[in-house]
């Protein structure tokens, strides 16, 4: 049997094989039928087809996958869901038309031309689209699938994944946005390819994102987290224990990745590169080897280990103690180890450049060492699942894992924020085993991990010890409190729905 990950993307005629049955299903059909009516009364035409991708919570391994380190996430149910029709080449004007079921998101227009630049100073929602459009055409091209002279396109999208929540609503909207795109181009792609393709086209967009998104997007499995690995991307199911919940609940407090890339998301990933080039020199690179071959943390890992295993150690963190230092680096500092000019050690990357010009100094130590233990976790936690222990045991240890994710996150990572250390506290002081932020952070969601038998109850608390407060501001309205806390089983991933 082929495995998962080489299938192409399944194609339904129902809604069952995604949204199961009951009110679930009920739900989706209702979103299916607006969705379609309103792309009939706004096209005049229907839909050719549907493709949809889910969004999902990390539960741990937090900016590691763009250093090359397994992460383990699952599918949360909301999703995106894209309607798309291609226009006949004698129906005029050549454009991409994208609209949305929600009014607060008024239509963008695109021309067809696949090789357009994506305006980045005027962040539209419609661009993530265009991400998907322009990687798409670029991975046609490249297998040898001509696409033909670009036919105009019509498109509605409807997303239930909260956006700025770390819970991935932009790689739901990229991955069912290029589904939707090679559906109606009628091709279909090995799930690993797919999952590749999705992360390049998100770098459109300008954050330098690692793999995790759109990996967990396309190969989700109902009923099972995955462990996913990259170079080559691979997913292994994980079978969570059935006495405990996971809890998402928002901190209100809004991440928005692409805005902020240059001081956040990007400025990390540059940290990283930075500290694995003057580790790997400080442990015997020279400076232009390690320039030109370092790329992540992970390619400096095994002259760590062996540093560390000269002090009888496996751990790399080792090396980070001994050849970092905690107090941060400006860019000449660094700039005397490498012999080189930082903009020449990033290659002039435009994105790269820009962190470059916002940044006052660089801490390298503290990246590196949060890189490094938390890809430690991530196995830890997949072994502890498998392990024998009682399932008691197993989920106190899953819960340590995850308070020791969120310290490193928030101390050594600097990627949370107030309104999260807030959260991830009532979470804990409300009998969670175990709390994180989950996703880039600097706002949006935490994860709690919850005995199965005390969820209505932990629901109820933080509502009352954290939303209330909220709610009573003004802030969100308690009608939407199920948006922004709830419980989540695993869901399954990307499918096209031709009916
Ligand atoms: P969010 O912002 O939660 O979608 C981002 C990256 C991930 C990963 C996490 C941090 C994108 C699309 N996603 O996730 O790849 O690096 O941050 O672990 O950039």
């Amino acid at each position: 049997m082929a495995k998962h990950e080489e299938l192409p993307i399944p194609v339904f005629s129902s809604l069952e094989p995604v949204y199961g049955d009951g009110s679930q299903l009920e739900e989706a059909q209702l979103r299916f039928d607006r969705l379609k009516a309103k792309f009939q009364q706004f096209f005049g035409h229907a839909p050719d087809l549907f493709a949809r991708s889910p969004g999902r919570v990390n539960l741990i391994g937090e900016h590691i996958d763009y250093e090359g380190y397994s992460v383990l996430p699952m599918a949360i149910r909301q999703d995106t869901i894209v309607a798309i029709r291609k226009r006949d080449v004698g129906e005029g004007d050549n454009v991409l038309r994208i609209a949305n079921v929600n009014e607060k998101y008024s239509t963008c227009t695109y021309p067809a031309n696949p090789e357009q630049d994506i305006d980045l100073k005027n962040h539209r929602w419609g661009h993530y689209f265009i991400c998907g459009y322009k990687g798409y055409h670029e991975f046609a091209k490249s297998k040898g699938h001509d696409a033909g002279v670009p036919a105009g396109l019509d498109v509605m999208i409807d997303g239930t994944v909260p956006t700025g929540s770390g819970l991935s609503s932009s790689a739901a909207f990229v991955c069912s946005s290029t589904i939707a795109i090679m559906a109606v181009h009628e091709t279909n792609f090995p799930k690993k390819e797919i999952a590749q393709l999705t992360c390049e086209c998100e770098r459109h967009i300008g954050t330098q994102s690692g793999g995790m998104d759109q990996a967990i997007s396309v190969m989700a499995k109902s009923g099972f987290a995955e462990l996913i690995d990259f170079n080559p991307i691979r997913a292994t199911d994980v079978q969570l224990p059935a006495g405990g919940t996971f809890i998402i609940a928002h901190s209100l407090a809004e991440s928005q990745k692409a805005v902020t890339a240059a001081t956040n998301y990007n400025n990390r990933v540059v940290e990283c590169r930075l500290a694995a080039v003057v580790l790997g020199i400080k442990l015997g690179m020279s400076p232009k080897e390690a320039i030109a071959k370092v790329k992540t943390l992970s390619d400096v890992e095994g002259l760590c280990v062996s540093f560390a295993s000269s002090r009888g150690s496996s751990d790399p963190v080792l090396a980070v103690k001994e050849f970092l230092h905690e107090e941060p680096y400006t860019a000449e500092d660094i700039e005397k180890i490498t012999g080189e000019d930082l903009p020449l050690v990033l290659e002039h990357s435009p994105t790269s450049l820009a962190v470059l010009e916002a940044a006052k100094h660089f801490k390298l130590y503290q990246r590196a060492a949060h890189v490094y233990s938390e890809a430690k976790r991530v196995h830890a936690f997949k072994d502890t699942v498998s392990s024998d222990l009682s399932e008691e045991e197993i989920l106190k240890k899953l819960g340590d894992l995850m308070n020791d994710s969120h310290y490193s996150c928030s101390v050594l990572y600097e990627c949370s924020c107030p309104e999260l250390e807030e959260l991830v506290k009532v979470c804990r002081d409300n009998g969670a085993l175990g709390a994180r932020l989950t996703g880039a952070g600097w706002g949006g969601c935490a994860v709690a991990l919850v005995k199965e038998s005390i969820v209505p109850q932990f629901i109820l608390n933080l509502k009352e010890s954290f939303y209330q407060s909220r709610i009573a501001r003004g802030v969100i309205d308690k009608n939407d409190l199920g948006l922004y806390l709830f419980a989540s089983k695993p869901s399954s991933g990307a499918a096209i729905f031709k009916f």
